[in-house]
């Protein structure tokens, strides 16, 4: 077993200790942007424990939600952020976050239901998109009869 010196330890201690106050301000985020904590980091980032890459939400709220802007800055979560559709699947980033009006403050409960919220920085994640019912399908399907049988 190799033995580390003295100052590899206090360097390894630094990184670690470095990394986690990192993890944890980035964490603090979660509660500033509603339903945050049921997808935790992944609302921002790619990699879902956190860190690295931000995903499209996250690359949006870091451009023009933060304030102050920068590390220490709070999410400005509203109605411009909530009308705004980061991942452009068509759900608005407050849709698919359970707020869509941006009503929700920071230290609210969360709103919505949290089986209805989705990754607003993932377009394959989103709301479901409304399927025509049977009736609807039915009642085209009568219009197109109609019309064939006037242009016959
Ligand atoms: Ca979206």
């Amino acid at each position: 077993m190799k033995i580390y010196g003295r100052g590899s330890l206090v360097l390894i201690t630094a990184g670690l200790l470095a990394a986690a106050s990192q993890v944890e301000a980035r964490a603090q985020r979660m509660g500033q942007i509603p339903n945050g904590g049921v997808n935790g980091c992944a609302n921002c980032h790619v990699s879902s424990a956190g860190g690295g890459p931000r995903n499209d939400f996250g690359q949006m709220v870091e451009a023009s939600f933060l304030s102050p802007a920068g590390f220490s800055g709070r999410v400005q979560w509203g109605l411009e952020l909530a009308k705004m559709d980061a991942d452009g699947d068509g759900a608005t980033n407050g849709e698919e976050l359970g707020d869509p009006e941006g009503l929700w403050k920071s230290g609210d409960a969360d709103p919505g239901d949290a089986a209805a919220i989705t990754l607003p920085g993932d377009p394959s994640s989103h709301p479901p998109i409304e399927e025509p019912t049977a009736v609807e399908a039915n009642t085209w399907a009568q219009v197109k009869e109609a019309m064939q049988e006037l242009f016959k």
